[in-house]
């Protein structure tokens, strides 16, 4: 399948989307140059293009990132991060490890940390986080008439996703409560074990150097931020992981693919709208579990 393009690299993103926003920090890490189409996705706003033919075409599932490569797409934000580091290997930061060790951890952490839309939400680290997201997604979509949401995520090409937006209009929840506690567990496990490799590798990043599993940290991260869960990141069980943040926020990557990108017309007012300046009303469950997690000794 071939894309119409005008620039070598293309990427279609959104703003906010924790995907985008790892693509975004592979392409500022590698130093590429790209086309940006920014596109709204349909949980987000009313006016929305994911689910628009002119976008199926680029994307069968409608779904973002998608990068195009001289008219040739690649989906996913791990491999799309990885296709450009193999592609610039010369240019900026190298994101794959050189050495089989941690080639193996960063080849776990590219599944474990993925979005992957047929896996299990709430079953690995990369899946737990966007349960912690509903209650942004359940506002922004409540901002939609009920029948305008229903009408467009019906034929979602990804119909689970479809149904999960629509019961998150509907019912300001897509799944039983057991979901989130099992998220939280993959979170809490996740960290812990990110506090083990921090000491292992002795930093500043994961696996010493910054790799790409440092950037799936960074997009996971600043989602935790937006759901006012910071607090966890810094849990005495922890230890390493509260100043590894700081360290990656840091990047000039962070600041130009991050928060350079923030959405303030329908995400960060969305955010202001649920928590205000409050904490997350789960810091207190999700403490708990850290607790339980770093008594069972996984990763001692
Ligand atoms: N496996 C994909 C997942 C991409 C994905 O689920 N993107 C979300 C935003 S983070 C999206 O496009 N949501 C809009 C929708 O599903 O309609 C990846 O890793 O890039």
């Amino acid at each position: 399948m071939t894309i119409a393009f005008e620039q070598e690299w293309e990427l279609y993103h959104y703003s906010e989307s924790l995907c985008s926003q790892k693509a975004r920090l592979g392409l500022a890490e590698k130093g590429v140059d790209y086309k940006s189409h920014h596109i709204v996705i349909c949980d987000v706003a009313e006016k929305c293009q994911n689910l628009k033919p002119d976008y199926l075409r680029v994307n069968p599932k409608g779904i973002v990132p998608t990068l195009v490569h001289k008219g040739t797409p690649v989906y996913d934000a791990h491999r799309i991060v990885k296709y450009v580091d193999e592609q610039c290997y010369d240019s900026g930061t190298r994101l794959w490890p050189e050495d089989e060790i941690r080639q193996q951890i960063a080849a776990h952490w590219f599944d474990e940390g993925m979005l992957d839309e047929n896996g299990r939400y709430g079953s690995t680290f990369g899946l737990a986080i966007p349960i912690l997201s509903h209650p942004i997604l359940a506002q922004t979509l409540n901002r939609q008439p009920l029948e305008l949401v229903e009408d467009k995520f019906r034929h979602h090409p990804l119909e689970s996703r479809g149904k999960r937006f629509i019961a998150l209009r509907r019912d300001g929840t897509a799944f039983p409560p057991k979901v989130t506690t099992t998220a939280l567990g993959s979170i809490c496990r996740g960290l812990q074990e990110i506090n083990h490799l921090l000491d292992r590798f002795g930093g500043p990043y994961l696996l010493g150097e910054f790799t790409l599993p440092d950037i799936t940290m960074m997009a996971c991260f600043h989602r935790l931020e937006d759901v006012r869960m910071t607090d966890l990141l810094y849990h005495e069980a922890v230890p390493l992981v509260g100043g590894y943040w700081q360290r990656l926020q840091e990047r000039p990557s962070y600041r130009d693919a991050v928060i350079a990108w923030h959405d303030d017309v329908n995400w960060r007012s969305a955010l202001i709208e649920i928590f205000g300046d409050k904490k997350s009303p789960r810091l207190r469950e999700a403490f708990s579990i850290m607790d339980s997690v770093q008594r069972k000794g996984v990763y001692e």
